[in-house]
């Protein structure tokens, strides 16, 4: 029997590297992807299949987490295993600006699926294994480091919604006896991170200072302290919790901590760029509550189920750098040739 996975979200990073994972095993993968005016599929370039091929194993549907009656209906056509609910307005800051949205997508959102695998598991008779993605922004400013024991203390409305679809979660595997897991995640970065989080925004402007595409990167609160893994390894974490032989609610962390200064200072040596010389502080930036300090005890998934982190602090750096350098070698190419390049990642996030 090929085991069938569904993936809201899909179509981000944890997505992205959850769907190539999941295939990897041998899984037809499903996602919910937004319908939008331009392609938002570009993550998934490496794994994607025209699927009229015989060989196809990846599937993307029309959906979205505000809209409950076409969940059912993605849920009934796909009648999968497995659901990984990764769908979020998921940055922090935005959710200041966006609070009812962001509550709308990321709460009701998970409680729009669950109570639609709710009635699929009633009506069918057939089990879902669901993962919750949650995030240490719920633990917000509980002092680190934080285990499953933390109490939540979340700071902006993207945590306070994250908490309720943890606590939907739990009383929806209590309730119904549903196997239901919430994961909860330290931050996670790769090359594949949206360009408004910091490390991301970063790097990509580092690089491009490097050669001459970019003067200045305007940042917030360099402060900050975050336990930064890589994602590759987080999503492997996501499908041992439903591969467990009873759910469970796990923290995912690399238990190393360092300041927004810090990885600034990584980026720049990599780069061999003095970050002091052209990093300015904006206010935009700053958050209304901020989280100051993440440090994650995983202890629990890496006795329990043998999880631990394979990238270092270090080496996602580097990664992260050496990618963009990359990128920002091909924009100097297209630039020379005549195409406007365009910065982005300064006026936003
Ligand atoms: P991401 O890159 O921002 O991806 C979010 C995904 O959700 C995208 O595919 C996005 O689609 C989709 N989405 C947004 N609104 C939606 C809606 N209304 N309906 C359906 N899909 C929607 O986030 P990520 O970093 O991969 O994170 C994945 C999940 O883990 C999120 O729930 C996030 O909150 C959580 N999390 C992340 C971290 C981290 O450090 N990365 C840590 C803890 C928890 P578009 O591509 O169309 O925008
Ligand atoms: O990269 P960030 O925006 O990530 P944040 O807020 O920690 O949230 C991310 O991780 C969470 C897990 O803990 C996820 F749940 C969430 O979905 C998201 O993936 O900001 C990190 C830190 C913050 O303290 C912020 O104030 O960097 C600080 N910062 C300083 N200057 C900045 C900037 N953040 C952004 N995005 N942009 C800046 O210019």
């Amino acid at each position: 029997m090929i085991k069938k996975a569904l993936i809201s979200g899909i179509t981000g990073q944890d997505g992205s590297f959850l769907a190539e994972f999941l295939l990897a095993k041998g899984y037809q993968v499903h996602g919910i992807v937004r319908r939008a005016s331009t392609f938002n599929t570009e993550r998934l370039d490496s794994i994607y299949a025209d699927p009229h091929e015989q060989s196809a194993r990846l599937y993307l549907h029309y959906g979205d987490v505000t809209d409950g009656s076409g969940l059912r209906h993605v849920i009934a056509k796909v009648q999968p295993h497995e659901i990984y609910n990764l769908a979020a307005q998921s940055h922090v800051r935005v959710s200041f600006d966006q609070p009812e949205y962001t509550g709308d997508v990321v709460a009701i959102g998970t409680l729009r699926l669950l109570d639609a695998v709710r009635d699929y598991i009633q009506n069918t008779g057939q089990q879902i294994r669901f993962y919750q993605a949650g995030s240490s922004e719920m633990f917000g400013a509980s002092k680190p480091p934080q285990s499953e024991a933390t109490p939540f203390y979340p700071r902006s409305p993207y945590a306070v919604s994250k908490v309720a679809a943890h606590w939907y979660a739990v009383n929806y595997r209590e309730a119904y006896g549903l196997f239901i897991s919430n994961g909860i995640l330290f931050n996670h970065e790769s090359e594949r991170r949206g360009e408004t989080f910091v490390t991301r925004k970063i790097t990509r402007a580092l690089a491009r200072i490097k050669l001459g595409l970019q003067q200045k990167l305007f940042l917030g609160n360099l402060d900050a302290r975050r336990d930064w893994g890589y994602a590759a390894d987080y999503v492997e974490a996501m499908w041992m919790m439903l591969d467990a032989a009873d759910p469970g609610d796990y923290v995912v962390a690399t238990g190393e901590s360092h300041s927004v200064r810090e990885f600034l200072e990584a980026a720049g040596d990599r780069c061999g760029l003095d970050w002091k010389s052209v990093v300015e502080t904006d206010p935009r930036y700053l958050r209304p509550t901020e989280v100051d300090y993440l440090m994650g005890d995983s202890s629990k998934i890496r006795k329990t189920l043998g999880w631990k982190p394979k990238v270092s602090f270090e080496e996602l750096v580097h990664l992260m750098v050496d990618h963009d350098l990359e990128l920002a070698l091909q924009e100097l190419t297209l630039a020379k040739a005549g195409h406007k390049v365009v910065v982005r990642g300064s006026s936003h996030g």
